[in-house]
């Protein structure tokens, strides 16, 4: 008798665990999305803002400016890099590491760029009010 009610609590106390563990899961999943979801398209509302570049990849890949913003590019890879906007708006120097390159965008649109070292390296800038 004793037995039977002790087996019966471990089977419960099993279920308790398991839908804790479940909602641990739910949660760090959604700190993963908060975190990602953010470094993926960042929205830049202040005067100034930051793409990186780093381990041959823009980051964010997609950012995006309110108009008349300037976008400061930022080497911190050990490997010189260069900035080159699709169409001519504007072209960096080979940037080597933690040199800076600037470019305000003025008008609305989506400015395309790439490495023109690596031309696989590419990313955006976003100009919307
Ligand atoms: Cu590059």
């Amino acid at each position: 008798m004793i037995k039977n009610l002790e087996a019966h609590r471990n089977w419960a106390d099993i279920g308790w665990l398991a839908a804790a563990a479940a909602m641990f899961s739910v949660f760090i999943g959604m700190m993963f999305m908060l975190f990602f979801g953010q470094t993926i398209a960042a929205r830049a509302d202040d005067a100034g803002a930051t793409v990186g570049i780093d381990k041959f990849l823009f980051g964010p890949a997609a950012l995006t400016v309110k108009p008349g913003t300037t976008v400061t590019f930022e080497n911190h890879d050990g490997m010189a890099h260069n900035v080159v906007g699709v169409g001519g708006l504007f072209r960096s120097k080979a940037l080597d590491t933690n040199d800076k390159f600037s470019f305000t965008f003025d008008k609305p649109g989506e400015y395309a760029y790439f490495c023109g070292l690596h031309p696989f390296m590419k990313g955006k800038v976003i100009v919307a009010p």
